[in-house]
């Protein structure tokens, strides 16, 4: 796998997993700014192994020639039943339905959101490429390769847009 963001901010723990895990203005103007549209933010439901399950229905906006310009995909969020306060585990599987061989792979992203003192934490994010069957050597590299570039553009706007909320959320506040 690979790690494209792990950052400390000058966020609460709570505050971060409810800017990224909630039907929050940020996620909202974040998913506008990447061209995520039509989002259904689900509520998070337990399950009954304590774990708490919610899924994400969307289209993404692509623009490669190769590819096609949309896709719709689907989220699963897994928020791991020992997430307590100050420190949440998020697993979430990204299915991408109508790009070419999208019954091949998936993303797999684990968002580790952990306290670092009452008004810090840090973010990380741990990003694997799976596979569900074994597609042809040639196409393996060319999805691994155009996956990779798409997710760490997506988390590096993801970290400035967070370094600005933080910013704006920490002006004339005291940093502890
Ligand atoms: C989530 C991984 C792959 C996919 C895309 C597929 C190309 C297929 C290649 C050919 C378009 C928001 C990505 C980047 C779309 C965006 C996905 C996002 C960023 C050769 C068949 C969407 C996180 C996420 C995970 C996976 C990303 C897709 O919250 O290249």
């Amino acid at each position: 796998g690979r790690v494209y963001l792990n950052k400390i901010f000058h966020i609460s723990a709570e505050k971060m997993f409810e800017l990224l895990f909630t039907d929050s203005n940020f996620i909202r103007r974040f998913m506008n700014l990447r061209k995520i549209n039509n989002a259904t933010l689900e509520p998070w439901q337990k399950e009954e192994s304590g774990n708490m399950k919610r899924s994400l229905n969307y289209t993404i906006t692509i623009s490669n020639p190769l590819v096609g310009n949309f896709t719709k995909a689907t989220e699963n969020q897994t928020l791991f039943k020992d997430s307590r306060e100050g420190h949440y585990m998020v697993d979430a599987e990204v299915y991408t339905h109508d790009v070419p061989y999208h019954d091949y792979f998936y993303t797999q992203n684990r968002y580790s959101i952990i306290r670092s003192s009452k008004r810090k934490c840090r973010l990380r994010v741990n990003t694997d490429v799976k596979y569900k069957k074994q597609p042809w050597g040639l196409v393996k590299s060319f999805i691994t390769k155009n996956s990779w570039s798409g997710i760490e553009d997506y988390f590096k706007q993801m970290e400035s847009e967070l370094m600005e909320e933080e910013a704006e959320m920490n002006q004339g506040a005291r940093d502890s």
